[in-house]
């Protein structure tokens, strides 16, 4: 009936647990800072600068609103593909409102996003959706596994929408596929920075950030 489709959240997904998200936007904020201060990345400015602009505040740069979250599943009430199969998955019904732990392995920024991404477990993976990696212009050589597209959005740019976040990820996982190195920019803190061109910076932990997060539901 009506009841049931008005009832479908705007997304399901694993929403970081209070201090944690604290402790990833300080890191996130750190990283920025110190990637604006490289000569390496003053070099490539332009990628988030206007022109003539030599300039750029990341941490103005990248703006964020709501919850930290990994998505699960997009349903935008009822109205995405699959939503209503997705909330009724047994998987779904039986670890809502349960906790997990995420591990992320990496922080990247592009022009338009900044997040991290997430490295499903099999478990977690049950609560993936099948189509989530797929997308309108990919040949079979941009086939990533189940999961490849698992991320926390941390900031977009001016008039850029979180949905960004996940193809700015595909995308970096494809570079690394077709076995583009990037440019290895030095070791920070928690691993190797590389630079992959058009903007795209990679900071890979060399140990994963396990992240406790609570399995739930998203109204506006
Ligand atoms: O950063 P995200 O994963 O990207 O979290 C937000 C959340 O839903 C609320 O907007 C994500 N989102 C928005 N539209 C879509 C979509 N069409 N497919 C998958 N995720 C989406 C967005």
């Amino acid at each position: 009936g009506s009841m049931e489709e008005v009832s479908l959240p705007l997304y399901f997904g694993w929403f970081l647990e209070y201090t944690f998200q604290d402790k990833l936007e300080v890191m996130a904020k750190d990283f920025l800072k110190t990637l604006g201060t490289l000569e390496v990345f003053k070099k490539h400015i332009r990628d988030f600068s206007g022109e003539g602009e030599e300039e750029t505040n990341l941490e103005q740069y990248f703006q964020h609103k709501g919850p930290l979250h990994c998505t699960t599943k997009y349903c935008n009430y009822g109205k995405a593909k699959g939503a209503k199969e997705y909330a009724e998955k047994e998987s779904v019904r039986q670890q809502y409102g349960s906790m997990t732990e995420l591990a992320i392995g990496a922080l990247f920024i592009t022009p338009r996003t900044m997040g991290v991404r997430v490295l499903l477990t099999q478990d977690q993976l049950q609560l993936w959706p099948d189509d989530a990696e797929e997308k309108a212009d990919a040949g079979p050589e941009a086939e990533l596994p189940p999961g490849s597209r698992a991320h926390i959005t941390l900031g977009c740019a001016e008039g850029i929408k979180p949905v960004q976040t996940g193809p700015d990820l595909l995308e970096i996982l494809q570079l690394q596929k077709q076995g583009q190195e990037g440019e290895k920019v030095q070791d920070l803190e928690n691993g190797p920075l590389t630079y992959y061109g058009n903007g795209i910076w990679v900071l890979s932990f060399t140990e994963p950030l396990l992240a406790p997060a609570l399995f739930s539901s998203y109204y506006k």
